[in-house]
């Protein structure tokens, strides 16, 4: 396989992680990318056509007209194969916000150790959602009532879940037409199943239909539930000073990566981390304090509500190790590579597993529990202050970025609009008059088959070229983060002139972090708050916008893909398809691609494509907004229209001399 290995330049476009990558080559220590380039892809699972669901199998159907030995056509498997892999993301994401509902429980009955409500406005605004009475009534008591709603929510068996009334009418009704109102997740991962088990449900249109339902009560239930209550518990992100890359690990410091999804210790271990006691511990040990970061959308939450930095993104986890100078990885749940424990074998660092769910052979376990978080914080802190004397030879790349996250759906609203008139108004003026071109949700994770970064950072270059505004989560958001992307000054030299006005006059960079993945529901109560606003159609499918996931990996990715297509978006994924099925030798093989993306643009106004040309990936994009666009009958998109009213045409002006700045300014001469 030496013919297929990349250098370190072609894994990453980083320069820290190939720093790193060129330090693992040295040592001889394997990482993701070398693993990608040693492990050939199976063709045939690959492109959706293996199906194992029985033991008559595996079938693989690698020939025209082929079936199982059940006579399930390429077709069914590959619509099989789909919807388990969204039902086993709509549960990943959605067991999180079980767990978050779990402890509001605790904190609003006083069981919850060191835990308090943080945003009693966010409490109060989602309880009336729900007509839960908030006048004259403690907090606690609302919270106690809303953790009641949502818990009863993921085992709903009949009717609605309650959070999809909060999207707009016309696409509740497009739901009740379609038979796709969700249920509870549990009840409708369940029923993926059943109908994916041998001999039941073998249409593949209406297999879809159901990951449709599936996705729906991830999106609008599961999901949504865990981003209400990490921002009762911890505070809805507002903009703040953060860092992210290797860079953010220090030498003289007691390193803690916090790496996986759960806000709920990893919130605990930032105080922890700052207690008088911990810090004094840490000296004794010999170091200046403790130094907390975190990876994935751990990072994610702790960075856009405390500026606590990012050491990196999915593909950095195995990177951060590799530096020397991580005493404790402490891991929750998701997105945790097995590989850790091996390769902290050859440091010193210890991996720390916490959660109930998740265990890794060789990793040290304790536990979490939410009623002694503080107790079980400090716990783990002083696990890796101890480990501190053990470290060898440190190596931290030098490289960090300053960026600006914190964009929640309510700062949007509130930095648009201001504390009276808080509104989408703005946002939706500059979309109509053309100085936005349209709204692009860059998400997801970073794949080790494809270059590290690359590919979420160049479509965002382009898509800001062409006037159109960024909102980014999870790994996407950390690599344009690392770029630079997202700090004001230096992301505006990269943007269209009318996008670079509204970022200079609102104050905000071209690219806003909204948070971790499972925050991409913060992307569709945009959206419905954009429809609310007036002026771009009364449905999500009619906003110029579309949603990437240009490195995607995860199964959890492909319920979110699902989830906004069912909104109404178009969602591109790079990479390939996981129903490609082979074209050249399977004829039939594009059924399942037709269905979920003509099929569910048909039914949904939203739709699902697999595209792994960047370019492509622009080009598709920058045509649905313009067809949105000229659907709604607003002005055609004139990127020489807009630019004369920013600060860099000030700064032009001030460069003039005075005799002329009236004619710059007017167009005409002075007399
Ligand atoms: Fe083969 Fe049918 Fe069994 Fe799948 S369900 S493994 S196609 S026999
Ligand atoms: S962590 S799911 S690699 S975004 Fe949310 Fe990153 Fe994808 Fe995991």
């Amino acid at each position: 396989m030496a013919d297929k290995k990349r250098t370190p330049q072609q894994q990453s476009m980083d320069p820290a992680a190939q720093e790193m990558l060129i330090r693992a080559e040295e040592l001889g220590i394997g990482t993701a990318f070398t693993r990608a380039d040693d492990m050939v892809p199976c063709n045939i699972g690959g492109a959706g056509m293996c199906c194992k669901i029985c033991s008559m199998g595996p079938c693989r159907l690698t020939k025209d007209g082929q079936t199982g030995v059940c006579g399930a056509t390429i077709d069914t498997i590959q619509a099989r194969n789909l919807i388990r892999a969204i039902a086993a993301g709509a549960a990943a994401h959605s067991d999180h916000g079980r767990d978050m509902a779990f402890t509001l429980k605790a904190v609003a009955n006083g069981e919850a150790e060191g835990y308090t409500l943080k945003d009693i406005a966010k409490l109060r605004t989602v309880a009336s959602h729900y007509d839960i009475n908030i006048e004259g009534r403690p907090p606690e008591e609302i919270a106690n009532d809303l953790a009641d709603l949502y818990i009863a929510q993921f085992g709903q068996q009949k009717g609605v879940v309650a959070p999809t009334i909060r999207a707009p009418k016309k696409r509740q009704l497009i739901w009740e037409e379609q038979g796709v109102m969700p249920r509870g997740v549990d009840r409708e991962i369940v029923e993926s199943l059943h109908r994916t088990h041998i001999g039941d449900d073998q249409e593949p249109e209406h297999i879809l239909q159901h990951a449709i339902r599936t996705a729906l009560s991830d999106g609008w239930g599961g999901s949504l539930i865990a981003t209400d209550i990490s921002d009762i518990l911890f505070g809805t992100p507002a903009p703040v000073l953060g860092q992210a890359n290797l860079g953010v690990l220090k030498k003289d410091y007691v390193n803690v990566v916090v790496h996986g999804h759960e806000p709920t210790l990893s919130q605990m271990i930032v105080a922890a981390s700052q207690a008088p006691d911990i810090i004094e511990y840490a000296q004794k040990a010999g170091a200046k304090g403790v130094n907390l970061s975190g990876i994935c959308c751990t990072a994610n939450e702790i960075l856009m509500r405390q500026g606590i930095p990012a050491a990196g993104n999915f593909l950095q986890q195995e990177l951060a190790i590799l530096t020397g100078a991580v005493e404790a990885m402490v891991v929750d749940v998701q997105c945790i590579m097995q590989a850790l424990v091996n390769l902290a074998t050859k440091f010193h660092t210890e991996i720390i597993t916490t959660s109930k769910k998740v265990k890794i052979t060789g990793a040290t376990h304790i536990e979490f529990d939410e009623h002694k978080a503080l107790t079980i914080a400090k716990d783990i802190l002083k696990h890796a202050i101890d480990n501190y004397k053990n470290r060898g030879e440190v190596q931290i790349p030098d490289y960090r970025s300053d960026l600006i996250p914190g964009f929640s759906h309510e700062y949007i609203n509130y930095m648009l609009g201001g504390s009276y008139r808080a509104s989408f108004r703005p946002l939706n003026d500059a979309i109509m008059a053309g100085r936005i071109r349209g709204v692009a949700a860059v998400v997801g994770c970073n794949n080790a088959r494809s270059q590290h970064d690359h590919l979420h950072t160049y479509v965002t270059r382009e898509l800001l070229k062409q006037d159109v505004l960024i909102v980014e989560t999870g790994c996407s958001a950390i690599a344009c983060a690392k770029e630079g992307l997202m700090l004001g000054e230096a992301g505006l030299e990269q943007v269209g002139a009318g996008l670079r006005e509204i970022c200079e006059t609102v104050g905000i960079p071209p690219v806003l972090h909204m948070g971790s993945c499972v925050d991409n529901t913060r992307i569709l109560t945009v959206l419905s708050q954009m429809v609310a606003e007036g002026g771009l159609g009364d449905d999500i499918d009619q906003i110029p916008a579309v949603g990437l996931a240009p490195e995607w990996m995860s199964e959890k990715a492909l319920s979110i893909g699902t989830y906004c297509v069912a909104s109404g978006a178009y969602v591109i994924f790079g990479g390939s398809s996981p129903v490609s099925g082979m074209p050249d030798r399977v004829s039939d093989s594009d059924i399942v691609s037709r269905l979920i993306s003509q099929g569910w643009e048909d039914k949904f106004g939203g739709k699902l494509e697999f595209i792994p040309d960047p370019d492509e990936m622009v080009k598709a994009t920058l045509a649905h907004i313009d067809k949105k666009r000229a659907a709604l009958g607003l002005p055609e998109y004139d990127p020489n229209r807009f630019g004369r009213s920013g600060d860099a045409h000030i700064r032009e002006l001030e460069a003039l001399p005075l005799e002329n700045r009236r004619e710059a300014i007017y167009g005409t001469a002075v007399e």
